[in-house]
């Protein structure tokens, strides 16, 4: 993959991540389905080959052996092969029937596909676009519908896509292996914009998925944190792009913080507060202390609604200031102008 990164190509893997139960076992009847045919190829190519030079004409006088037949050598490779590509297909069909068999016991999960979006439902009022949260090690079941056109949720690292269409909903199930990140595509061509639906699936630690879970809840602290933070525009400085003029959030809370003063300190609630209310008394380093002070212009309570979204922030989690993401529904979906904005 070094050799994409040297050549300044972004990474393209050869093979995707395997990160369900159910990739294995494609990966397994793949190879097996791709021994089989290309040993057959290329031991026809093979025979053509010997089977040229062998039997290429001499003399002029060369004669062809009369054969009238020869029923065993038939009979071999008229039943040999059928053995190979009937364990194909029983060993298809087993792998087929396990792709429509959700266990009873699975999370549920509802996508709707829309030109070009994918919007999530999770069954506690969790809402996403674009991205999917899974727990690890357990089986989910997605249900799936389209909105407009026929789109196609395309899993790679699951090894599974089901077409989206519209009016009927159909069903895929995974059980995910690894917590990580994921490719998520839509693998039917459904428009000018069919490249940009485009997304994540996220597989978390049982945990770690629990307290996503929480901080997501419609009415979560967290959440209403979130709206806050965008009505507030914090997100004109506290953003992840290139413009960025504040520190990233992102796992901030519980971290060492180093200041501008050489102290380090530790991101607790009470420093974020701080830095919300006084934030001249801390500066971290090495960032301009240029943020203003929300003093009388949030309350306690929207002070510790702020706290719990920052604490809630992960990895990948802060908005980007820009439409083509947009927030869970729910949240405010006209960001404030952020200056800069781009396509
Ligand atoms: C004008 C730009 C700007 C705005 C708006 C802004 N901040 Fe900041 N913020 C900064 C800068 C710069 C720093 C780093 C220097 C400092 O600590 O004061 C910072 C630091 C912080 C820190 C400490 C970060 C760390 O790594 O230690 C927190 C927490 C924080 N801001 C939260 C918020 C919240 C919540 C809002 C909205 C209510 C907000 N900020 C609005 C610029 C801004
Ligand atoms: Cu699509």
């Amino acid at each position: 993959m070094d050799l994409f990164a040297a050549i300044g190509m972004p990474e393209v893997p050869l093979f995707p991540d395997q990160a369900s139960a159910h990739a294995g076992r494609v990966d397994r009847l793949f190879f097996f389905i791709l021994a089989v045919t290309g040993g057959m190829g290329a031991s026809v190519g093979l025979l053509l080959a010997v089977f040229a030079f062998r039997y290429r004409r001499r003399t002029a006088a060369d004669r062809t052996p009369r054969i009238t037949g020869f029923p065993l050598l038939e009979w071999g490779w008229t039943l040999g092969p059928i053995l190979p590509f009937a364990v194909m297909f029983a060993w298809g069909l087993a792998v087929y029937r396990d792709n429509y068999a959700p266990p009873p016991d699975a999370y549920e999960v509802f996508v709707v596909g829309k030109q070009w979006m994918w919007k999530v439902q999770h069954p506690g009022g969790q809402r996403e676009i674009n991205e999917l949260h899974l727990p690890a090690g357990r089986p989910v079941k997605v249900t799936l519908i389209s909105e407009d056109v026929i789109h196609d949720f395309g899993t790679p690292a699951f090894r599974k896509k089901v077409d989206v269409l519209p009016g009927r909903y159909v069903t895929v199930w995974y059980e995910p292996t690894a917590p990580g990140r994921y490719r998520l595509f839509c693998n039917q061509y459904c428009g000018t914009g069919h490249a940009d639906m485009v997304g994540a699936i996220v597989v978390q630690r049982p945990d770690e998925h629990s307290k996503w879970l929480r901080d997501h809840a419609e009415g979560s602290a967290a959440l209403e944190g979130r709206k806050l933070f965008l009505k507030l525009q914090c997100v004109s400085c506290h953003r992840t792009d290139g413009d960025a003029k504040a520190p990233v959030l992102e796992g901030l809370y519980g971290r060492r913080v180093l200041l501008r003063d050489g102290s380090t300190t530790e991101a607790d609630a009470a420093y974020i507060r701080d830095s919300i209310l006084y934030p001249a008394k801390q500066v971290a380093a090495p960032w301009e202390p240029v943020m203003p002070t929300f003093q009388g212009q949030v309350s306690e309570e929207e002070v510790l609604l702020l706290v719990a979204y920052v604490r809630s922030l992960g990895r990948g989690d802060l908005p980007r200031p820009n439409n083509d993401t947009p927030p869970p529904i729910g949240a405010p979906t006209e960001l404030p102008n952020a200056g800069g904005a781009k396509k």
